[in-house]
């Protein structure tokens, strides 16, 4: 029976850079969660009798809001829903489902790279018909909804059981509990020669593959060790655990340490990756290097055309501000255009959609393509591996090859986590009032040309976004760039983005925080971090 619930309204359900993250406690209060739900389905528009895709990354209370969703999208009126058995989706395999089903959305439950457990983080976030997040006209909606809901539909209907596949009428829908990897695992056979694959590891290509605990384990199984036969073991830590073992399944320096220091010893195979709790996020390391991921994105524009996906170039390559140059410079040889976003996926969606961009990448280890509308790490995981195949070089042959031709970029992201949120404020709001006349001034010793807050113009549907990052860009052509986390549960997350370029001759084995030494200390100079927030270090560098 369904029934109409009262409610009154949370003041805190503002969508962030990537859906609403909160700590599970808070998830929990009563009617959080069906408010939210509630507000997406009205925000979004006419579903009625239409699909709707659910699934998560299997973190705590994954399983509860699946059968909550379920519950309020049968009795609200979708058609269809389709489940990844388990309440399992990775997120791009979540796009991909919305796009091969015609769904009219889908909603995936993660917060990514943040941790997970009774106490820990949850997320809710909504992707609609293209596969992609909902861009910001669409989280505005449903913000401005959330603030004001007074009543959810929802049913008496009984939990289903999510853990066979299996085809089910509930509450006058049909719900559809699915395999949720079999489709994702034949798009990228669509993607990639898995037969050149298959016969370039025969010949001894090596590959490790840590799953973090996340939502990754099943996917890359089925991938990697299933259909392209790598040896036994290669993928790591991949059964997936609602508290992804007690770790940040965030695939960076810090987080991911164990598989750093495997491949820069003995043990090191061809090539090391890692991805995050919800599969969207990559990290790529060869014997003995490590490649930052804004390095990353460059070199798979470069080299796409081995994949035959890709064969016939690209249309377009697009980053986000914060990324480093080193993906234009590709582009301007390639003859193509390069597109600059504020920082989330959702801002490439309208670029994928017009076929302006074919592959995007972020500096915090996401890259993908117009496969899905999402970016992807196990994509990008096979890309380097024809990579690899293909030319049959090491990892570290293809980057020093790369930067002789096209210089380096020396980059590195600096993090201040769960600074007193006022602080950090306040940090930038002082940084906001000093721009007009940072220009000319020097810092470190450096002359600043430039600095501005990042503003976007979407040249496909003419909206502006404001106030994505202060961006300072000295005489020399380094940039410091500063930006508060989208993201963060906890305080504030301060985070600066430090590039520094080195030309085609010039040295490219500098250690990065070497290389970036003045800008570091031109950004301390610029911002105060240190008076404002007591820090003297970051948390985490990337
Ligand atoms: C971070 C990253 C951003 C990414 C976002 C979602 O956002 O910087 O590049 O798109 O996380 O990624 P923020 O606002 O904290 O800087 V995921 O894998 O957490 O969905
Ligand atoms: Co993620």
């Amino acid at each position: 029976m369904t029934r109409t619930v009262s409610t009154t309204p949370f003041d805190d359900q503002k969508p962030g850079t990537s859906g609403l993250r909160k700590k599970v406690p808070h998830f929990r209060q009563e009617h959080y969660v069906e408010n939210f739900i509630q507000a997406i389905f009205d925000a979004a528009g006419d579903y009625k009798g239409k699909t709707l895709v659910i699934g998560g990354d299997g973190r705590f209370y994954n399983r509860e809001v699946v059968q909550i969703a379920i519950r309020m999208a049968a009795a609200n009126g979708f058609g269809r829903i389709v489940v990844g058995r388990s309440g399992i989706l990775s997120t791009p395999a979540a796009s991909h489902l919305i796009r091969k089903y015609g769904a009219f959305g889908g909603i995936i439950l993660s917060a990514s790279h943040n941790p997970g457990g009774p106490e820990e983080d949850f997320g809710i976030k909504f992707n609609t018909a293209n596969g992609g997040p909902a861009p910001e006209r669409v989280t505005k909606a449903i913000y401005e909804r959330a603030s004001t809901i007074t009543e959810y539909t929802t049913s008496d209907e009984a939990d289903l059981d999510i853990d066979i596949n299996g085809t089910f009428e509930t509450g006058g829908a049909t719900v559809e509990v699915i395999d949720p990897v079999t489709d994702y695992a034949d798009l990228m056979e669509e993607l990639f020669d898995f037969e050149s694959l298959r016969s370039a590891i025969a010949r001894g290509l090596t590959i490790t593959f840590d799953a973090m605990c996340a939502v990754t384990g099943p996917y890359a199984k089925e991938i990697f060790e299933k259909r392209l036969l790598a040896s036994p073991g290669s993928v790591l830590n991949f059964m997936p655990m609602e508290d992804f073992g007690g770790h940040h399944p965030d695939p960076n320096l810090v987080h991911a340490r164990m598989l750093y220091d495997q491949m820069m010893g003995d043990e090191a195979t061809d090539l090391g990756a890692a991805s995050d709790g919800d599969g969207d996020r990559n990290m790529i390391i060869g014997r003995g290097i490590f490649v930052n991921p804004s390095d990353s994105l460059a070199m798979l524009a470069a080299n796409a055309h081995l994949a035959p996906a890709y064969r016939n170039g690209l249309k377009g390559v697009a980053r986000s501000m914060p990324t480093s140059a080193a993906a234009d410079r590709v582009a301007e040889k390639l003859g193509i255009d390069a597109y600059e976003t504020p920082t989330g996926w959702k801002f490439f969606g309208n670029l994928l959609d017009a076929g302006r961009a074919t592959i995007c990448g972020e500096e915090s280890f996401g890259t993908g393509s117009d496969h899905v509308r999402e970016k992807d790490g196990i994509w990008a995981v096979l890309l380097w591996l024809t990579i690899l195949a293909e030319t049959g070089k090491s990892l570290s042959d293809i980057a020093h090859a790369h930067w002789a031709e096209y210089g380096r970029n020396y980059y590195s992201r600096h993090d201040y986590e769960a600074v007193d949120t006022e602080a950090a404020n306040r940090l930038v709001e002082e940084l906001q009032g000093k721009l007009g006349s940072l220009a000319g001034t020097e810092a470190a010793g450096m002359t600043i040309a430039k600095a501005d807050n990042f503003a976007y113009h979407d040249p496909i549907d003419d909206t502006t976004t404001e106030n994505q990052g202060i961006r300072v860009i000295f005489e020399n052509g380094s940039r410091v760039v500063f930006r508060l986390s989208g993201t963060g549960t906890a305080g504030a997350t301060l985070r600066v983005y430090l590039e520094r370029f080195e030309p085609a001759d010039g040295d490219h084995d500098l250690d990065p925080q070497a290389a970036l030494a003045n800008l570091i200390k031109a950004a301390d100079e610029i911002a105060g971090i240190e008076r404002h927030t007591g820090r003297a270090e970051p948390d985490v560098i990337t």
